[in-house]
């Protein structure tokens, strides 16, 4: 029995407000091919199928062309689906029990009996078992334990708590498909970066996964085995962040079982459209290089070491990669004029600096040597607070002020 497991697909994703729906629907067709190539029995998409609760139409018509392109592709295919926690557990679901007739298994919801898919070959039956995200209150409930003061708090107790009223047999084979935190003796997986962790995710310790032959994870954007080698996040199919582009090597895992126990593994590498890179170092260096580059259809950040950004190095930067048919989604500065040696304090004295004083010197420089007024300083301390909450609406927080300017 062979499968393939991909996770955290993100339809719908944008990168420094550019749609990477073409991107996506490049990856979906080079993942189709590969199905068609290898023939694996089912198609594992471990979570964070869309990047947002209330996805785009874009981003559901990419989707359900992606499946129907799958499930055309071999007959005997099953592909199986569980809602990440970014993924709304009510519309992944829509259809569940009549797609499942068609070979496509979607598990949305924590549910008290977890949604399994049997499949046979050779060496008898083999149950993936489909457990979407889920967290302890999630699963108090679905076990209908709403009055046990005493049920785990706890991430990885709760899941050991669902995981044994599954009644799953350990002498037969098994497969979990999950989208959770999994930690390993507290230590977390290592991030690919391009991850937002909403709302806090508690770790789920490895050790909770012993009765699975495989554990197909999603929800960490580098690919990585936590634990044991079988117990494996398969990563996000594109970079979705600068920060990723330290982890290129994206692709999809094959996973072989044979007998009870007979796991053998394999990373498919798919390239993407756009590779990401990041391009630093001072501004006319950085402009030669660039121009020798080989390097075509890149999405690039641009970091400029000896300079700020003005329009000038922009619109030179940008004209440069779209000559070579890349993209320059970001173009910032790491210069920091302030922080060299001879500025009083230094860098370390800036980073101490309370929020105020650094807003005073920026406004005295810019109005002639007068101090904020009081309600600008609001200003800045509401928005300071917003991003320091994650509640970021700086742009309704602007109109709020402008608004008052106008009365
Ligand atoms: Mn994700």
């Amino acid at each position: 029995m062979k499968f393939l497991h991909v996770a955290d697909l993100h339809f719908g994703k944008t990168l420094q407000g550019k749609s990477l729906l073409a991107d996506q629907r490049g990856w979906a067709e080079k993942f189709i091919a590969l199905v068609k190539e290898i023939r694996p029995d089912a198609v594992v998409v471990a979570g964070d199928v869309y990047d947002r609760a209330a996805p785009s139409g874009e981003a559901v018509e990419l989707l359900d062309r992606f499946l129907t392109g799958l499930l055309d592709a071999d007959e005997r295919l099953s592909v199986l689906l569980v809602a990440g926690n970014h993924d709304s557990p009510q519309r992944l679901s829509f259809g569940a029990d009549i797609l499942a007739k068609q070979r496509l298994h979607i598990a949305g919801k924590t549910a008290r009996a977890m949604k399994r898919v049997v499949l046979h070959d050779a060496h008898g039956p083999l149950t993936f078992w489909l457990m979407p995200f889920t967290f302890p209150a999630a699963i108090q409930q679905a076990l209908g334990a709403e009055e046990d003061a005493d049920f785990p708090r706890t991430y990885t107790e709760a899941v050991a708590r669902y995981l044994a009223s599954q009644d799953v047999p350990p002498a037969a084979r098994n497969v979990l498909v999950a989208h959770q935190n999994v930690t390993c003796n507290g230590r977390e997986a290592e991030p690919g970066g391009s991850e937002t962790m909403v709302g806090g995710v508690g770790g789920v310790d490895a050790a909770a996964f012993a009765a699975f032959d495989y554990v197909a994870l999603g929800h960490i954007h580098k690919a990585q085995a936590v634990g044991r080698e079988t117990v494996r996040y398969a990563g996000s199919p594109l970079c979705y962040h600068f920060d990723e582009a330290r982890w290129p090597d994206k692709g999809a895992v094959l996973v072989e079982l044979g007998a009870k126990g007979a796991v053998s593994l394999e990373r498919i590498p798919l390239a993407p459209l756009h590779p990401l890179r990041v391009a630093e170092g001072a501004y006319e260096d950085l402009l030669a290089a660039e121009k020798e580059n080989p390097a075509r259809g890149e999405y690039v950040k641009v970091v400029l070491a000896d300079r700020r950004v003005g329009p000038e190095e922009a619109d030179a930067l940008r004209a440069l990669f779209e000559a070579k048919g890349s993209v320059a989604l970001e173009i910032v500065s790491s210069f920091r004029p302030f922080s060299a040696p001879s500025a009083p304090g230094g860098a370390h004295a800036a980073a101490e600096r309370p929020l105020d004083a650094d807003f005073a010197a920026f406004w005295k420089a810019f109005h002639g040597g007068t101090d904020p007024d009081a309600r600008s300083l609001a200003l800045l301390r509401e928005a300071a607070r917003q991003v320091e909450t994650g509640r970021t609406d700086l742009a309704a927080l602007l109109a709020t002020a402008c608004a008052e300017d106008a009365e």
